[in-house]
This record gives C-alpha cells, sequence and structure tokens, in this order.
C-alpha cells in the first residue's frame, strides 16, 4: 500500500469528543517518548504532521489523523510518564483504557516498544490488559537505528516471545521498514 496524502483531522481531551469518522481505525500506544507522533510522521511521509518532542509526557490530548481517506491513525496519550503524580498516571491510564475498549472504529492497536531497552514493566502490563480484554493489536519495535543491524531480529523475536504478538521492527529515518507494516495495515482493512 502507498499513502499519497494525510491530514490532521482534531485534537480531542476524552473519547467523547472524538467524531465518528466512519473509517477504520487504528490506535497507537506506548510509552512517552517511544515515537508514536515520529512513527504516524515517517509512515505518512510528512514531517511534522503529528508533534514530536523531546519532553516525555507532552501528548494528553487524543489526535487523530486521516490516512488517503483509508483509515485513521489515533495517536494517544504515552503510559508511564513518571513526572506526574501516581493519581494523575492513573487518571491518564483510564481514560487511555476507556478509549481503547469504546471505540468502535479501532481495527486494531499498535503498540510500541523501545527496541533499545527490554520490554518495560509498564509494557508488560499493558500487553496483558489488551490480552485479558481481547484486542486485536501487534507491536513495532521502535528506534532500531539505535542498536547493531545484526541484534534487530533477535530484539524482534524476543519481544515476539515475550508478548506473543507479531513484531515489526522500525526506524523515523528509514522508509525501509514502513512497507511491511503498511501490508499489514492493509491486510488488516481488506
Ligand atoms: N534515533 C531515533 N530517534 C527517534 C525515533 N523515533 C523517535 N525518535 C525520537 O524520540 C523522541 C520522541 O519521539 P516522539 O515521536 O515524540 O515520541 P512519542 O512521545 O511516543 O510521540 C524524539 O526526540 C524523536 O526524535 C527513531 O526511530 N530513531
Ligand atoms: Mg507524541
Amino acid at each position: 500500500m502507498k499513502i499519497t496524502k494525510a491530514k490532521f483531522i482534531i485534537s480531542c481531551p476524552t473519547i467523547k469528543e472524538c467524531p465518528d469518522l466512519n473509517l477504520p481505525e487504528f490506535a497507537l500506544i506506548g510509552r512517552s517518548n517511544v515515537g508514536k507522533s515520529s512513527f504516524i510522521n515517517s509512515l505518512v511521509n510528512i514531517k511534522g504532521l503529528a508533534k514530536t518532542s523531546n519532553t516525555p509526557g507532552k501528548t494528553k490530548l487524543i489526535n487523530l489523523f486521516n490516512v488517503d481517506d483509508k483509515f485513521i491513525f489515533a495517536d494517544l496519550p504515552g503510559y508511564g510518564y513518571a513526572k506526574v503524580s501516581g493519581k494523575t498516571q492513573n487518571q491518564w491510564q483510564k481514560s487511555l483504557e476507556t478509549y481503547l475498549l469504546k471505540r468502535k472504529e479501532i481495527v486494531s492497536l499498535i503498540q510500541l516498544i523501545d527496541s533499545r531497552h527490554p520490554v518495560q514493566n509498564n509494557d508488560m502490563q499493558m500487553a496483558e490488559w489488551i490480552k485479558f480484554n481481547n484486542l486485536p493489536c501487534f507491536v513495532v519495535a521502535t528506534k532500531v537505528d539505535q542498536i547493531s543491524k545484526n541484534q534487530i531480529l533477535g530484539v524482534c523475536k524476543n519481544f515476539e516471545k515475550q508478548l506473543d504478538l507479531p513484531v515489526f521492527p522500525f526506524c523515523k529515518s528509514n522508509g525501509f521498514y514502513n512497507e511491511k507494516i503498511l501490508d499489514k495495515i492493509e491486510e488488516l482493512i481488506s
């Protein structure tokens, strides 16, 4: 699948404000700073479409993007942002879970996990919650430009074993990895 255009639709504080867009949706989840916004920009090949940041925890809104009038990317608030109180984290987590459970358009979740580190506790908890709720999901291992080439396959296999989900390697600056992910998306919406 080739992407020819994409546009930002709307930012919403909660699911209640999210319009019905009548397109299959892919919801991006992962720790703050794992590379969710960069992932969107790279897949649609538009720099700056989704706002990226060096400061973790910036996206607290649900941002919806229309990709080629074929599907929607939902850029969701990251989990595991340590610099806010436990109470605030719990509220964000609840709001995220509500979205994932109630948003009818979702075809699959895409869980992004940093390839440079072992799977973190909150990644694992999220993955278990997804399984428990029978939500479809695949995993993207991000920032593989930061590990050596001969580690990439092993890291992905490891994630696959731990999470029992398909895992795709990815980095924002190399379109090489986009194709398999776009094929997966196409398969899921056709
Ligand atoms: N080296 C490298 N850095 C990345 C990659 N993807 C994201 N980043 C950087 O990681 C930081 C967080 O990215 P962002 O997309 O804002 O993460 P988000 O919080 O999950 O949306 C930014 O400084 C990005 O430039 C990647 O594939 N490789
Ligand atoms: Mg972001």
